[in-house]
């Protein structure tokens, strides 16, 4: 990062509450299309949030087209062909996980599309997988089963906390406590009220638009900006090579360091896509059918194939500024 804003440790308190500060940044990573391939590892893991998923190596996504990618888009979907058996392994899906690590920075999706469809549970993240809770974790996107708005959150080690007041964002705080043993780790989220097309069809309806995360060592700031929003900062939306956050007006989430050191209680993170089923949260019987979602999560997963034609992230680009 170049030139911050607000730099002098006196007069830091007041101004990390009361003034949203922002810097300059210059283009580090620009992932668009193909680049993809280069800029992510896929993670055929078992899911850490027992989804009926079942995440697939980049060799099997792309054979099954699970993954494709042109010079200029990026499409990363889970099966919506095959009928499972209920002894066997859940629903072919992808996760990948950045392969650069990033400190303080800011970071740009654009999205056109987002999964969608009942039992669906897409999450755009960064954490350190290694250091977990120990070096932090931002969701910058993520829901479940086509509810919006939806949320961002931080979860982090103990002694980290966002103030109950006095916040300048467009979201609405949930929980004040970033502190993973607490709440049963439902972390400091926001939820994203201001915008009702922030997540699933809402989203994919209008063509989805930007996401943005900045992190520095005296905030976390996330934006959501719908595609075609005459406000939206246009040196995010175009990829300029320099970027100047101090524009961009008010956070949808706005995580200040008054009651949390964000220096210790993050490190060097990656950017995580994934998009499971069901699971600890999108399977939640209660959360489930609050939804409005047919039977029973995971009977629904196996077998309706179908209704996942629309469970895909497209992304024109992710634009890394440091
Ligand atoms: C793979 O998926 C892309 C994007 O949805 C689609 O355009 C293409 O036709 C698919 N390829 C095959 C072989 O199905
Ligand atoms: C909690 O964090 C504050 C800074 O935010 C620090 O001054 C304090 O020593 C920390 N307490 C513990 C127990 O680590
Ligand atoms: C992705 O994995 C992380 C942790 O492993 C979890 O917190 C998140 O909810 C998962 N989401 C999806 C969509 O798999
Ligand atoms: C976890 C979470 O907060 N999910 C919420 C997504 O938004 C809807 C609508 O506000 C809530 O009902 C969900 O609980």
């Amino acid at each position: 990062m170049k030139f911050p804003a607000a730099n002098c440790g006196l007069v830091l308190p007041f101004f990390a509450r009361s003034v949203l500060a922002g810097a300059t940044y210059s283009l580090s990573d620009s992932i668009v299309g193909e680049g993809f391939y280069n800029a992510f590892t896929f993670e055929a893991i078992p899911d850490p949030t027992n989804g009926r998923v079942n995440y697939v190596d980049q060799a099997t996504a792309q054979s099954l087209n699970l993954t494709y990618a042109t010079s200029n888009t990026f499409i990363m979907r889970a099966d919506d062909t095959t009928v499972l058996s209920s002894s066997g392994p859940g629903r072919n899906s992808v996760r990948i996980r950045t392969n650069n690590q990033y400190t303080t920075h800011v970071a740009v999706f654009n999205m056109p599309h987002m999964p969608q469809g009942c039992g669906t549970w897409p999450a755009v993240w960064e954490t350190s997988e290694s250091n977990w809770p120990d070096g932090g974790e931002v969701d910058i996107v993520e829901g479940v089963n086509n509810v919006e708005p939806n949320q961002s959150t931080l979860h982090t080690s103990p002694n980290c906390s966002v103030p109950a007041s006095g916040v300048t964002q467009l979201g609405t705080a949930v929980y004040t406590d970033c502190d993973t043993t607490v709440n049963g780790n439902a972390g400091c989220g926001v939820k994203l009220t201001e915008d009702y097309n922030s997540f699933g069809p809402g989203f994919n309806n209008i063509g989805g638009g930007w996401y943005a995360i900045e992190r520095t060592n005296n905030y976390i700031s996330i934006w959501f900006w719908e595609r075609g929003d005459a406000s939206a900062p246009s040196d995010a939306t175009s990829g300029a090579a320099t970027i100047d956050t101090s524009n961009w007006g008010t956070p949808a989430a706005y995580f200040p360091n008054t009651d949390c050191d964000l220096a210790t209680h993050f490190d060097a993170n990656n950017i995580i896509i994934n998009l499971t089923f069901c699971g600890d949260w999108a399977g939640n019987s209660a959360v489930y059918s609050a939804s409005g979602c047919p039977s029973d999560c995971v009977d629904y997963v196996d077998n309706n194939p179908t209704a996942f034609t629309d469970a895909y992230f497209q992304f024109n680009s992710i634009h890394i500024y440091e």
